[in-house]
């Protein structure tokens, strides 16, 4: 039977002292004499209560949720908590997780965090964790993998969900406006090609155009969800059309550079505008724009994993089994519905 990382530490425990007892009963039969000063935390028995390692191998520091999500993992991971905290930034490339994950399984850590920059090529590397009895839990994007049990737990989003959440509001929007007979063009500036995030956001929007016959995706672009990349990839759009009446951008940071090309190129967005602005992952600063009309709505991806996480590993290290998936409740916002309070109390 596979012993859980927990299990293993609590083995550890009872036989060290197990050991002190020993030693205790030794003195006493022994009848040593001057009663010796007897360590009342034995090396060995203070040494098993060490902390619980969590090794976490993160996508990279691509977007502002990035980093907070980084953030929320680093602040609940602490010694102060009893965690010993590994981390590594994978600077977006599938390799170099691994290999981070290659690392933590010889280092022996108690426990495997994972954000896969990507869902496919994680069987090989989870299983040897498997094989090393280190229980790997998943957090924000998903993995592809042939048998579930090779993860413990995952913990994050359901983006599908969130690009339907953009599309009903869309789809209200315009019939608000009059225009639900318009023909509707849509340009899609896409995530990281293969995340979890841009599979779902990307079916949710595409099953939203697929149901409106006047609406029609006049093209879709890889921004890589940066700033910088979908600055360059809407901009060459916007070389070739300027008919665009919708930007669907899979992340904050991808809107702020879909919104510089379009202020280049002098067409006007938001709510006052002519190009009607929707982004992902409400951060701070997408609320900001948000609540000033830059962007039209925002839909909430919740980056704060790092207390979720916490509480799968506190329940298996209480010999409990996790729930595989776990879905985070999330909502979407407009200018109507923020204020600077709101957007001062979530925290990221
Ligand atoms: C979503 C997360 C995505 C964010 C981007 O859960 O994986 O990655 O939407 C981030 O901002 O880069």
């Amino acid at each position: 039977m596979l012993v859980s990382r927990g299990n293993s530490r609590r083995i550890r425990i009872r036989k060290a002292l197990a050991g002190f007892f020993m030693l205790l009963l030794t003195a006493a039969v022994c009848g040593c004499g001057k009663q010796e000063h007897v360590e009342t935390e034995p090396e060995e028995a203070a040494q098993a209560e060490k902390l619980i390692s969590v090794a976490f191998s993160e996508v990279g520091a691509e977007s502002d949720w990035r980093v907070a999500n980084s953030e929320s993992m680093r602040t609940t991971f602490t010694e102060e908590n009893g965690y010993e905290f590994y981390f590594e930034d994978a600077k977006g490339k599938q390799d170099n997780q691994i290999t981070a994950l290659r690392n933590y399984i010889v280092q022996g850590v108690d426990y495997i965090v994972l954000d896969p920059v990507v869902e496919t090529g994680w069987d090989e590397v989870l299983q040897e964790a498997k094989d090393a009895g280190i229980p790997v839990i998943v957090v924000d994007r998903m993995v592809d993998v042939d048998a579930d049990e090779l993860y413990t737990a995952w913990v994050g989003s359901d983006f599908e969900k969130e690009g339907e959440t953009a599309v009903e509001w869309l789809d209200s929007f315009l019939k608000e406006q009059g225009r639900e007979d318009e023909r509707i063009s849509i340009l899609h500036v896409m995530g990281t090609q293969g995340a979890s995030a841009q599979l779902g956001r990307t079916e949710g929007l595409e099953k939203g155009v697929e149901a409106h016959d006047n609406w029609e995706l006049v093209g879709q672009v890889q921004g890589e969800f940066t700033q910088a990349k979908a600055y360059e990839v809407v901009a060459e759009v916007l070389l070739e059309t300027q008919d665009i009446d919708v930007i669907y951008c899979e992340n904050d940071d991808s809107a702020f550079g879909a919104i510089q090309a379009l202020e280049e190129a002098g067409l006007t967005y938001g709510t006052d505008g002519d190009v009607i602005i929707i982004s992902l992952d409400a951060t701070e600063a997408g609320l900001t724009a948000c609540m000033e009309g830059k962007i039209n709505m925002n839909v909430e991806c919740n980056p704060m994993h790092g207390p979720r996480v916490e509480k799968i590993i506190q329940q298996i290290e209480a010999g409990e089994i996790p729930e595989k998936n776990y879905y985070v409740e999330e909502t979407y916002f407009t200018a109507e519905t923020l204020t600077e309070e709101l957007i001062a109390s979530r925290g990221y």
